[in-house]
């Protein structure tokens, strides 16, 4: 039963779209406690410093283009396990593999606008979670 913390993004097309209410709600309804949340414009540097295990990836460029290409909102949800079970609220990185009643096996079918971002480990979510926010952006 580890308390953890985790980054949840809305990408730029979820919120183009109007669905941060609907994936705030999501987290909050299976009771994670929100910590911190903001909507801004991802500059390069902070999209590349993000993603920067994809750097040498073909998609790479396509990645930060589009999370820099509109607002986004960055939230910390903090609960049981909340870096695993935030990944599965989200569902497969591809959405035609994502199970239906996941946020991108609901809401999406691209693997470049799959709506969501989470924190794939304990590690990543403290280094992603000091990306976004400032201590003093973040409830204790
Ligand atoms: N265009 C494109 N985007 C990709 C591809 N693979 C991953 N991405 C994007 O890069 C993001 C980061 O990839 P990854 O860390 O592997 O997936 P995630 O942790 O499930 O978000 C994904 O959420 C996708 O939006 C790809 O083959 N093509
Ligand atoms: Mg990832």
């Amino acid at each position: 039963m580890a308390i953890e913390r985790t980054l949840v993004l809305v990408k730029p097309n979820g919120v183009e779209r109007g669905l941060v209410g609907e994936v705030t709600a999501r987290f909050e309804r299976r009771g994670f406690v929100l910590k911190g949340l903001k909507l801004l414009r991802a500059a390069p540097e902070l999209a590349e410093e993000h993603y920067e295990e994809h750097r040498e990836k073909a998609f790479f460029g396509e990645l930060v283009a589009f999370l820099t290409s509109g607002p986004i909102v960055a939230m910390v949800v903090e609960g049981v396990s909340a870096v695993q079970v935030a990944r599965s609220m989200m569902g497969a990185t591809d959405p035609v593999s994502a199970a239906p009643g996941t946020i991108r096996g609901d809401y999406a079918l691209e693997i470049g606008e799959n709506v969501v971002h989470g924190s794939d480990s304990v590690a990543s979510a403290e280094r992603e979670i000091a990306l976004y926010f400032s201590a003093s952006e973040l409830l204790p």
